[in-house]
């Protein structure tokens, strides 16, 4: 083709991109091309970094405007609020005395309770008092109201998957007419009926996608956590990690969301993989640094990091250290999307250290 020829066709691409535009279509080797596309970004959000802001909230913003008194932690990489494309982690305040009213919604959602004591969470008449590391469940569609009896603020981090079920188009939303939903159960007896591991009601024949278990102590966790790290390395890649499972099969906690508690003993260095599922971590205690393609994040008590999907990534403790995690791998894993591998060398190159 002579120069003038391929100008030519130049152009006139240009003017057929622009009519297929303006038709509300657009041909897909132009999709493909557009570079700069927003990804999820490895970020790490501090706690001593929102804890003021969120009391400073606790104090103007009424519990009646909020509904829940909410900061959603934002991905720097993507457009819209949410850490990651399909899960929220979001840090949630409720003072003495409040009552976050009782709603429901199809997001499926969990808390992770970070600071106070004496605030309790109530699903589907079921109530359960939180403390520090305490993991809970508030399936789909379930009534839940959150109240706080004790003497001080309560903070805790909360996950959804409300960016995946928006993206699905299918986010429904209701709110009960009283602030407290009725209480037809006793405390935490999801505990105590499902709680015990291998030992299973027998009159209980029920199957559900969700876990009955209410609220997964955090005392209960790191007591198994520590039995496994006193004679098992755990895995090279995730250390000692459990899954938060459904009771009733041995599932996910729920059919979106698969939860998990790491140990980390001082000084232990995992090896480099990476899956698809990205992944919010939350450091329940203890301090060390995760390296996240290449750039090293340094995290200590209440922090909280997003690891995107399929990035690689490594942990190091610098002491003790228990870690939270949840992410979407059982949407993956349903729809058979779930991959993931080890790194050819056990460890990455630091090039970076992260700074917010
Ligand atoms: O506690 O029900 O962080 O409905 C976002 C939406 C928490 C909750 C959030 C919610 C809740």
């Amino acid at each position: 083709m002579t120069n003038s020829a391929s100008e030519s066709r130049i152009e006139e691409m240009d003017l057929l991109l622009q009519e297929v535009r303006s038709r509300n279509a657009m041909p897909l080797w132009e999709v493909n091309a557009q570079r700069g596309r927003p990804t999820v970004q490895p970020f790490l959000w501090r706690y001593l970094d929102y804890r003021d802001l969120l009391y400073r909230a606790a104090d103007l913003v009424p519990m009646e405007l909020a509904e829940r008194r909410v900061f959603v932690f934002s991905n720097p990489g993507i457009d819209k609020h949410s850490a990651t494309s399909s899960l929220y982690a979001n840090l949630q305040i409720i003072k003495p005395g409040e009552i976050a009213p009782s709603h429901r919604h199809s997001p499926s959602a969990l808390r992770l309770v970070i600071e106070g004591q004496g605030a309790y969470t109530a699903v589907n008449g079921e109530k359960s008092y939180m403390d520090p590391g305490d993991f809970v469940t508030t399936p789909s569609w379930t009534w839940h109201d959150h109240g706080n009896e004790g003497d001080a603020p309560m903070v805790w981090l909360d996950g959804l998957d409300v960016p995946f079920v928006q993206s699905l188009d299918a986010n429904f939303y209701e709110q009960y007419p009283d602030s407290t939903h009725p209480l037809t159960k006793p405390d935490d007896l999801s505990l105590r009926m499902f709680g015990a591991g291998s030992l299973k009601p027998t009159w209980e024949r029920r199957d559900s996608p969700n876990s009955p278990i209410l609220n997964y102590k955090f005392e209960r966790t790191y007591e198994a956590l520590k039995a496994l790290a006193d004679d098992t390395d755990g895995s090279p890649y995730d250390g000692v990690t459990v899954e938060y499972t459904n009771p009733l099969n041995g599932g996910p906690a729920m059919p979106t969301i698969a939860c998990f508690a790491t140990l980390l003993r001082a000084g232990q260095r995992t090896q480099a993989h990476r899956h698809v599922g990205g992944t919010i971590y939350h450091v329940i205690e203890g301090s060390g640094s995760s390296i996240i393609a290449g750039t090293r994040f340094d995290w200590g008590p209440k922090d909280t990091f997003v690891v995107p999907s399929w990035h690689f990534h490594e942990h190091t403790a610098e002491e003790e250290a228990v870690l939270f995690s949840y992410n979407d791998s059982p949407v993956l894993q349903a729809l058979n999307l779930y991959r993931e591998e080890a790194m050819d060398a056990p460890h990455q190159e630091e090039t970076e250290v992260f700074s917010s």
